[in-house]
C-alpha cells in the first residue's frame, strides 16, 4: 500500500483566497488525495496559512492591524473558504503557531551547528526616512534579470527568479516612496554552495519530475549556486534561537516549508497520537509531494531539500513537486493588489463550490498557463455537467420510476450492445486511474465525460420509450446499464465533485462505502427514489452579473504590455517635430479620418489622422502639436499622407493629441 503525505502551499494569511491558487495548489491537491483515498492507501494532506514575513506585516500596517490580528482574521476566512469548496484536508495549520516555531529554530539551529548556517555581515538597503531596513517586499524595483517594473527585493513576478535585494534597480521604499541607501548589517546565510553536489545527485534521481520544474532548477543549477540569508531585520517572525539578536527574525521563506512539518506535529496531537506524523516525515517509503504553483519553485525544489538534507532527524525529502502554471481570468494576470481576481468567499455568495472545482479541473493550468472565463464557466456547466451527465442521470431515474417503480434488476444475459457499452466505459475508467496518479486532472475530467456520453448514446440508440412498449425487459436491460455507468462515475468522479456525487448516490439508495476496487462489482438490483436535479443551469444574466463585478474591480491600471528593448540609434531614427494645424477638414466617406494641412516652419505638408471621433476640424485649426516626419508616405483613401501625429489612446480608444506645454516654433525637433 501506497504511503503519501500531500502537502499543499501554504497561502500567506494576508488576503483572501482566489481562484488562482485553487486551481495551482490546493484543488490538484485535494482530487488527488481523494482518488488515493479510494483507492486505499495511507495518505494524509496538510497545508495552512503562511503567517510572517513582509508580505503580512506590511498588510497589517496597511489596515492599522497588528500582524497577529490579521493572521486570526485571514486564517478563519481562508478556512472557510477551503470548506466551501470542500477542500478535505486532514490539518489546516499556520505558522505563528507555537509548534511550528519551535521546530523552526530546532531546524535553523542543526544547519547552524554544522556550519551551514554561518552568519555574516552583508549589505541590505535601508530607508533613512523611516529608519528601518528594507527586508524582500519592503522594497520594489526593476528586475535585474529581466528588467520588469514592481520586482520585489526577494522574488520577480515577472520572471519567477529570486533576487538578491540590492541588485534591484531603481528600488523604492515600500512604505514612503523614497529611495533607500545600503547599510551594513549582519545576517546568517544558508551555504547553498556546499549543498550543490548532495542537489545535484538527488536531483538525478527526479527523471519523472515535470518539465517546468526540472527546467527551472537546471537552469538554476547551471548558474551557480549562492549562499542566501535566511534572517531578517523586521519585528514579525520566529525569533533567532541566539542570544543577542533581537530584531532579527527567520526569513519567511525558511520557515514556511517547514510548516509542512509542524501541520502534520499537529495533526498527530489532535488525533491523539502525538508520535504519529514521524510515520511520514522518518518513513523512506513515504512519498512526500508538494502541490505548489510555479512562483514556488526555487524555493521547494532547492532550498527546502537541502535544509532538509542536513537535520539531526531523518527527514525524508520531496518525492515529487507538481507546480501548476497560472489561471489567468478573462484573459489578464491576476493581480491582488489592482483586485483583479476571483475571490473565493465572494464566488461562494453565487454558486456552489462543486461547480467552481469542476471547472477549474476541466481547464487546470497544469502545462501552460490556462484561461479563466465566466463564459467558459457557464458552457462548461450547461453542456457538460448539465446536459450530459446531469441528462444522463435525469432521464435514467426519471424513465425508472416511471415505468418500473424506481426498482430496476439485473439482467439474466446482458446482449452485445450492453457489453460493448460496459468495456468501453471499463477502458476509459483504467485510463483514468493512470491520469489521476499523474495529477493529470484535466484529461480525467474530459475522460469522465465521455462515460457519461457512451451513456446518453447508448441510451438514445435503444430508445427506451419505445421499448417499453413492446418489449419491457429490453427497456430494463437500458436502464440497468445506465446505472451501471452512473454508479461508476459516482466513484471515479467524487475526487472531482465529492459531494454531488454523494448525493448522486443517494438517489440511487448506494449507502456503501466508496472503494475504488467496488468499481467493478456490479449490483444485482437498484432502487431509484427521491430524485432532484444535480446541476442547474447558469444563466446569461448571472454570467452578465460576474462579469460586471470583474469589471468593477478593475481599476484603470492593467499591466502593461511592453514592445521589446530597442537601441537609442532606433528611437534617434524617427524625426519627432511640433507642426501647426493650418486647415483641416473630415475625409469624405470616412468616420475617423481628418485631412490636414500642417506647417513645419519653412515647410507645409498634408496629412491623415484618424482622430476624426475625438477631434473635430474646429478643435484643431492653429493648434500645435507633434508629428512623425519621416514615416514613409501612405495613401489613405486616395491621399498622400506624409507624416502622423502623435495621440495618446486609452483603453477605450479616447485619444488625446500631444501638445506643447509652452508655445514654441513649429518645426521645432522633438526628442
Ligand atoms: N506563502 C508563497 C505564496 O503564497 C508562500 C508559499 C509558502 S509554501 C511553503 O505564493
Ligand atoms: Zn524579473
Amino acid at each position: 500500500m501506497d504511503k503519501i503525505l500531500v502537502t499543499s502551499a501554504l497561502i500567506y494569511a494576508n488576503g483572501p483566497v482566489h481562484i488562482g491558487h485553487v486551481a495551482g495548489a490546493y484543488l490538484p491537491a485535494d482530487i488527488f488525495v481523494r482518488f488515493h483515498r479510494l483507492l486505499g492507501s495511507d495518505i494524509i494532506f496538510v497545508s495552512g496559512t503562511d503567517e510572517h514575513g513582509a508580505p503580512v506585516s506590511i498588510k497589517a500596517e496597511k489596515e492599522g492591524k497588528t500582524p497577529r490580528e490579521l493572521v486570526n482574521f485571514y486564517h478563519d476566512q481562508i478556512d472557510k473558504s477551503f470548506a466551501g469548496l470542500n477542500i478535505s484536508f486532514d490539518n489546516f495549520s499556520g505558522t505563528a503557531r507555537p509548534y511550528h516555531h519551535k521546530i523552526s529554530q530546532k531546524f535553523f539551529k542543526a544547519l547552524l551547528d554544522k556550519d551551514f548556517v554561518v552568519q555574516k555581515s552583508g549589505q541590505q538597503f535601508y530607508c533613512e526616512h523611516d529608519q528601518r531596513f528594507l527586508a524582500d517586499r519592503y522594497v520594489e524595483g526593476v528586475c535585474p534579470f529581466c528588467s520588469a517594473d514592481g520586482a520585489r527585493g526577494d522574488q520577480c513576478d515577472s520572471c519567477g527568479k529570486l533576487i538578491n535585494s540590492i541588485e534591484l534597480k531603481e528600488p523604492k521604499c515600500k512604505i514612503c516612496g523614497k529611495t533607500p541607501i545600503i547599510k551594513e548589517t549582519s545576517h546568517w546565510y544558508l551555504e547553498l554552495p556546499k549543498f550543490e553536489n548532495m542537489l545535484k545527485e538527488w536531483l538525478t534521481t527526479k527523471s519523472y519530475w515535470k518539465d517546468n520544474v526540472i527546467n527551472f532548477i537546471m537552469g538554476w543549477l547551471n548558474d551557480g549556486l549562492i549562499e542566501r540569508a535566511i534572517t531578517r531585520d523586521i519585528d514579525w517572525g520566529i525569533p533567532l534561537p541566539l542570544p543577542d539578536t533581537e530584531g532579527k527574525v527567520l526569513y519567511v521563506w525558511f520557515d514556511a516549508p517547514i510548516g509542512y512539518i509542524s501541520s502534520t506535529v499537529e495533526w498527530a496531537d489532535k488525533i491523539g497520537e502525538p508520535e504519529k506524523w514521524k510515520d511520514y516525515w522518518f518513513d523512506p517509503d513515504c512519498k512526500l509531494i508538494h502541490f505548489i504553483g510555479k512562483d514556488n519553485i526555487p524555493f521547494h525544489a532547492m532550498i527546502w531539500p537541502a535544509v532538509l538534507m542536513e537535520q539531526n532527524d531523518p527527514y525524508i525529502l520531496p518525492y515529487d513537486i507538481p507546480a501548476n502554471e497560472y489561471l489567468n481570468i478573462e484573459g489578464s494576470k491576476v493581480s491582488t493588489s489592482r483586485n483583479y481576481a476571483i475571490w473565493v468567499d465572494e464566488y461562494l455568495k453565487y454558486f456552489n463550490g462543486e461547480l467552481l472545482r469542476y471547472v477549474l479541473a476541466a481547464n487546470a493550468p497544469e502545462t501552460r498557463d490556462a484561461d479563466f472565463t465566466w463564459q467558459d464557466f457557464q458552457v462548461r456547466i450547461n453542456n457538460e455537467l448539465a446536459n450530459i451527465l446531469g441528462n444522463l442521470a435525469n432521464r435514467v431515474f426519471t424513465f425508472s420510476i416511471k415505468f418500473f417503480a424506481g426498482e430496476i434488476t439485473k439482467p439474466l444475459s446482458l446482449s452485445v450492445a450492453t457489453q460493448t457499452a460496459l468495456s468501453e466505459a471499463q477502458a476509459i475508467i483504467t485510463e483514468i486511474e493512470a491520469c489521476y496518479r499523474n495529477y493529470r486532472v484535466r484529461k480525467t475530467t474530459s475522460l469522465i465525460m465521455d462515460i457519461a456520453r457512451i451513456g446518453n448514446r447508448y441510451f438514445d440508440e435503444r430508445a427506451p420509450w419505445k421499448a417499453v412498449k413492446t418489449d419491457k425487459s429490453h427497456a430494463s436491460e437500458t436502464l440497468y446499464l445506465c446505472l451501471e455507468l452512473l454508479r461508476m462515475l459516482s466513484i471515479v468522479m467524487s475526487p472531482i465533485l465529492p459531494v454531488k456525487m454523494l448525493q448522486l448516490r443517494k438517489m440511487m439508495n448506494l449507502d456503501d462505502e466508496m472503494s475504488w476496487k467496488y468499481i467493478p462489482r456490479d449490483k444485482t438490483v437498484y432502487y431509484i427514489s427521491n430524485i432532484e436535479t444535480l446541476f442547474t443551469k447558469i444563466t446569461d444574466e448571472q454570467i452578465d452579473e460576474q462579469i460586471q463585478l470583474l469589471e468593477k474591480v478593475q481599476p484603470e491600471t492593467a499591466p502593461l504590455v511592453h514592445k521589446p528593448e530597442i537601441e537609442y540609434d532606433d528611437f534617434m531614427k524617427m524625426e519627432l517635430r511640433i507642426v501647426k494645424v493650418l486647415q483641416a477638414e473630415k475625409v469624405k466617406k470616412s468616420k475617423k479620418l481628418l485631412k490636414l494641412m500642417v506647417k513645419i516652419g519653412s515647410e507645409t505638408r498634408e496629412i491623415v489622422s484618424g482622430i476624426s471621433l475625438s477631434y473635430s476640424p474646429e478643435d484643431l485649426i492653429g493648434k500645435k502639436v507633434v508629428m512623425l516626419i519621416n514615416l514613409k508616405p501612405r495613401q489613405i483613401m486616395g491621399i498622400t499622407s506624409q507624416g502622423m501625429i502623435l495621440a495618446a489612446a486609452d483603453k477605450d480608444n479616447n485619444l488625446s493629441l500631444i501638445t506643447p506645454m509652452q508655445d514654441i516654433d513649429d518645426g521645432s525637433e522633438v526628442s
